[in-house]
């Protein structure tokens, strides 16, 4: 048995944890074992790295080892959760995974995206996402969401510049490969939002079935 992994990628605030609820409600209502998670994180291990690199501190992360970080935060996460899901077939629900280490680390932080390649082998073998919602919207919309929460993270702190060179990773992602990315627009109002992702669902349900 071989199950689903779904991710949900886009910038800040745009709407990503919201609508994992929503469709894990609409599949688990289909009798589908349904595992949620998210990135950095998932496991106890990997919810310490994460600690690490949204807290904001003094001594300025070096990008290599905010990427590193990252990539052991995923080992873990692979190993204790999402790869036992998919052995016994379930639809893993992701917020974040890679994509978003191609659009942080590549587009915000201006890392080779060949070395961020060769530890996405290392780390994932040939595991990649099925499916890969990316929720798009204007910088200033998803910065502004996420400040209505309150204190900002280490990443919520950075600039306007870096965070439209990640939506543009995202988008050029996405462009690139259309098979696996369906592009969500983020910025209309939520009830619009999951009209789109009901769209999504007959070819989601097909997929798991498949
Ligand atoms: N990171 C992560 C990397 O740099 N590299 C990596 O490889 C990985 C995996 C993680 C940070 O780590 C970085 C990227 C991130 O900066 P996070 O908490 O997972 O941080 O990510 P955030 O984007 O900060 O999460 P948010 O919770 O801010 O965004 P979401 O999940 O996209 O948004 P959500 O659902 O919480 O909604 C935010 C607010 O907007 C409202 C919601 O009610 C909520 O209040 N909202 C809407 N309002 C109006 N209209 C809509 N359509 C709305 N949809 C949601």
């Amino acid at each position: 048995m071989s199950g689903l992994f779904i991710t949900l990628e886009g910038p800040e605030g745009a709407g990503k944890s919201t609508n994992r609820e929503y469709l894990a409600e609409h599949l688990r209502a289909q009798g589908l074992d349904v595992v949620l998670t998210r990135e950095p994180g998932g496991t106890p291990l990997a919810e310490r790295i994460r600690e690490l690199l949204l807290a904001p501190s003094d001594e300025k992360m070096d990008a290599d080892t905010e990427l590193l970080l990252v990539f052991a935060a995923r080992a873990q996460h692979l190993a204790e959760v999402i790869r036992p899901a998919l052995a016994r077939g379930a639809v893993v629900l992701c917020d974040r995974f890679t994509d978003a280490t191609y659009a942080y680390q590549g587009g915000g932080r201006g890392l080779s995206l060949a070395r961020i390649a060769t530890l996405e082998n290392f780390v994932q073998g040939d595991l990649r996402p099925d499916l890969t919602l990316v929720f798009d919207l204007p910088v200033e919309i998803g910065l502004s969401r996420a400040a209505a929460r309150g204190r900002l993270d280490r990443f919520e702190q950075e600039g306007q510049a870096f965070f439209e060179a990640v939506r543009q990773a995202y988008l050029a992602r996405a462009q690139a490969a259309p098979q696996q990315y369906r592009l969500i627009d983020a910025a209309l109002p939520l009830a619009q939002v999951q009209q789109s992702l009901d769209a999504l669902l007959p070819q989601i349900l097909e997929r798991c079935r498949g």
